[in-house]
């Protein structure tokens, strides 16, 4: 069921090509892994972080729902209001399991960020990490009676929501266990060598590096 776009991208539909989906008869490891759901294509800058860092641990971007990329682990990413477009919210909660997402990191902003909650509302069981795009987003995110559980992250840490989805993801692959493991150890190399540099070539050395090594990757990026 190659996605594509339909001459009239109604919500109606998405929410066909959602329930379509949930009825394919398609196995787990072709389906995407993670969901990525976001209230506005405004969140994306935000939310671009979680895209980060499953790229970072090799997962790949699926945009065709049973053609799966070459990678293992993959992500998908849709735009989905929880006020501008409920059934669309509701579509995405249901067909969750049956479209074999194995957890959903979900996104909102402003005061009314109901996104995250309700789809895990209406996901559960499947887990969903909420990430509130600002700061004002918290508590609509994160505040869940008991019985509806949410997990999630500080406003606009979506880099470790990823890192979270990976970690559940990781009690059952071994792969993406070895992978978080190169990634922390990565990461811990290296404030141990900005340490090093810091301390052993002087702070204006390591502030003049530091500037340079950053307008040489943003001419690299214009390019
Ligand atoms: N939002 C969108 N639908 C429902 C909500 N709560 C949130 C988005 C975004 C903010 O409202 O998640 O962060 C503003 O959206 P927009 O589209 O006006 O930029």
């Amino acid at each position: 069921m190659p996605a594509h776009t339909p001459d009239e991208p109604t919500t109606q539909a998405l929410r066909d090509r959602l329930y379509s989906q949930a009825e394919a008869d398609v196995t787990q490891t072709q389906t995407p892994d993670i969901g990525i759901i976001m209230g506005s294509d405004s969140d994306l800058d935000t939310m671009i972080g979680a895209h980060e860092a499953l790229e970072q641990l090799g997962f790949d971007e699926q945009t065709e729902f049973i053609t799966p990329p070459d990678a293992r682990f993959t992500y998908e990413t849709y735009v989905v209001s929880a006020h501008r477009t409920p059934q669309v919210l509701y579509a995405y909660g249901e067909t969750a399991t049956d479209r074999g997402i194995d957890i959903i990191i979900a996104g909102a902003g402003g005061k009314s960020a109901d996104l995250p909650n309700m789809t895990a509302s209406i996901a559960y069981p499947v887990p969903v990490i909420g990430v509130p795009v600002q700061e004002k987003s918290v508590d609509s995110v994160i505040g869940m009676p008991t019985g509806a559980p949410i997990v999630a992250v500080d406003a606009g840490k979506s880099h470790n929501a990823a890192l979270s989805a990976v970690q559940v993801l990781s009690r059952e692959h071994d792969a993406l266990k070895t992978r978080l493991e190169e990634y922390h150890t990565k990461l811990t190399t290296d404030v141990a060598a900005d340490s090093f540099r810091v301390h052993d070539g002087g702070v204006e050395t390591f502030r003049a590096d530091r500037d340079d090594e950053g307008s040489d990757s943003s001419t690299t990026e214009n390019h």
